[in-house]
């Protein structure tokens, strides 16, 4: 029987290419988004390339209920999660703290930490009762360093930071792997979103210097996965050549 990944956020950048190398490997997917067209075309795409099965679930991390719904109505033999990509989120805006849209704010925790919390919640009792499972929470270089303007959006990765820590540790008694990965500049859709649609301010955030791509980070987590049983890798921080803090990085 195939192992299973569920992956949050699967529409785009890092969480679509996570479900394209973890089908490579065969395993069958649980994808989560919003999009819903991105999301079936996507998977008729990761069936045909690799004959796996996908579960669909158009659905927002930030609906505490109907996340619980679909992940409690998943039929029985789809509950075997053997890894949770925890990665939906996103950054809005930035602004000083004093300028700052509260709205934008509402939506960076709720996504980034709320809906994280609601999707393991579901999850992880299902791994404690098989005493196995490996859950991957995406964090950011803005979750180890503060830097101008990303108040809130470091605020909400510092989040991920800790309660990874945490999940490690209420998780250890029954062997379930927690993982951190913490990505610097990664050129997907995260700025285009950040800047609301604007996509040359988004486009000038990676001029003159070469970012990540979302497969660079997929690798590491499959690298991650694939690890031993008695191996754990608890925290990565990835980032590109150019790039050596949150704010240094080498232009051409
Ligand atoms: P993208 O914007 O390309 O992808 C974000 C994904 O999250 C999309 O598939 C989107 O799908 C999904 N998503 C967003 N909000 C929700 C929601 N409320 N419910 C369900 N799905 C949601 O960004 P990245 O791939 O770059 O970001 C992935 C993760 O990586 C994020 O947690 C981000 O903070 C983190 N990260 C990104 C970095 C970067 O530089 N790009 C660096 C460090 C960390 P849909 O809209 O269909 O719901
Ligand atoms: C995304 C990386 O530097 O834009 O988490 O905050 S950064």
């Amino acid at each position: 029987m195939a192992k299973i990944a569920l992956i949050t956020g699967a529409t785009s950048g890092i969480g679509a290419a996570c479900a394209d190398t973890f089908a490579a490997q065969g395993y069958d997917l649980i994808l989560i988004a919003r999009r819903e067209n991105l999301l079936d075309s996507q998977a008729q795409q990761l069936i045909g390339n690799y004959g796996v099965k996908i579960k669909k679930l158009i659905a927002d991390v930030r609906d505490k209920e109907n996340i619980n719904y679909v992940l409690e109505t998943l039929p029985a033999a789809w509950k075997n999660v053997n890894v949770l990509v925890n990665n939906a989120g996103l950054s809005q805006g930035l602004d000083p703290i004093d300028k700052g849209d509260t709205e934008d704010w509402d939506r960076m925790i709720d996504t980034n930490v709320k809906g994280l919390l609601y999707v393991t919640r579901a999850v992880a009792p299902w791994m404690v009762e098989r005493k196995q499972g490996h859950i991957i929470n995406i964090g950011s270089i803005a979750g180890k360093e503060v830097y101008p303007n990303g108040n809130v959006y470091c605020a909400s990765k510092h989040a991920v930071d800790a309660l990874s820590k945490g999940m490690r540790i209420d998780l250890l008694p029954h062997g379930i792997k927690v993982t951190e990965i913490n990505p610097g500049m990664v050129e997907t859709e995260f700025s285009i979103v950040r800047f609301k649609g604007d996509e040359n301010r988004a486009k000038k955030v990676y001029d003159g210097l070469e970012p990540l791509i979302a497969q660079d980070i997929a690798d590491a987590i499959w690298y991650v996965v694939s690890r031993p049983a008695h191996v754990n890798i608890n925290d990565m921080l990835i980032m590109p050549t150019a790039q050596a803090t949150g704010t240094i990085v080498k232009r051409d």
